[in-house]
């Protein structure tokens, strides 16, 4: 999928190591942009050298930002990072997220913070860091900011207890951002993903179970790929979306207006 939809942009993705920021950080290469790859640390060295390939073999510029999402430090890391290499930020994906499935009457409260902090909290800090940059820029004007939210946001989880309400906390947290951004010029909008296969959920899903009611309950009849969560935030990433602030989009199979 490459229509040039982000030339010349500076687009910055968290937790870009594999899975749905994987996707995306490569798609915003493919299609001209220049890119700030964050991810973990360490132990995602390894996972982040073949994301940065990837877009270098698309003719992207690159820079890999490691650090702690949950920690305020990470994104002016993010930022600094972005400033120094490309002196501009136009577009954030703020994708780093954790969904660690646990049963909820035995949650360990240090699990559940840890969910809050990566997820919300983190996501805060960035695009916070980012608007703060987007609000001094000119030629053009502001920037976009897209959040993968989920559709957990619309709906609960038995094991997800610590992890919806964070999905929730970030489609609302765009539309406030809207509001408060968009006298300057910077969009905010949530893309909420189904049941795409990724690390996040590889165990959940190896339940041949839980892997076949996944599948029945999207009327596209499979789950999603990475891949396929590209084009919807390279939308509101691009011009495409130009009058679009606060919105969400859906990519999730049919799954959230289905009974079956
Ligand atoms: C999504 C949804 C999916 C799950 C992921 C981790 O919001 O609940 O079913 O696999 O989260």
């Amino acid at each position: 999928m490459s229509f040039g939809l982000l030339k010349g942009k500076v687009v910055a993705i968290t937790g870009c190591s594999t899975g749905i920021g994987r996707s995306i950080a490569i798609g915003a290469a493919r299609n001209g942009a220049n890119v700030v790859l964050h991810h973990v640390g360490e132990s995602t060295a390894s996972d982040i050298a073949s994301v940065e390939s990837e877009c270098s073999k698309a003719g992207a510029k690159t820079v890999i930002v490691p650090g702690d999402i949950a920690e305020p430090a990470t994104a002016s890391a993010i930022v600094s990072a972005a400033v120094s290499s490309f002196s501009r930020i136009d577009v954030l994906i703020s994708n780093a997220g954790i969904c660690p499935f646990h049963t909820f009457l035995d949650l360990p409260h240090p699990l559940w913070k840890r969910v809050q902090d990566v997820n919300l909290n983190g996501a805060f800090y960035v695009v916070q860091a980012v608007a703060n940059q987007m609000a001094k820029q000119e030629n053009p004007k502001g920037g976009s900011i897209v959040a993968i939210s989920s559709i957990s946001a619309l709906m609960g989880g038995g094991e997800q207890a610590h992890y919806t309400p964070t999905k929730a906390g970030l489609k609302s947290l765009m539309e406030s951002c809207a509001i408060a951004l968009g006298p300057m010029g910077i969009r905010c909008n949530s893309v909420l993903p189904g049941t795409i296969e990724t690390n996040i959920n590889k165990e959940d899903l190896s339940d041949p179970v839980k892997r076949a009611d996944q599948i029945r309950r999207a009327p596209l009849g499979r789950l999603g790929l990475p891949e396929d969560l590209v084009g919807p935030a390279l939308f509101f990433a691009s011009d495409l979306s130009s009058y679009c602030t606060g919105a969400s989009v859906l990519v999730d199979g049919g799954m959230a207006i289905s009974l079956q």
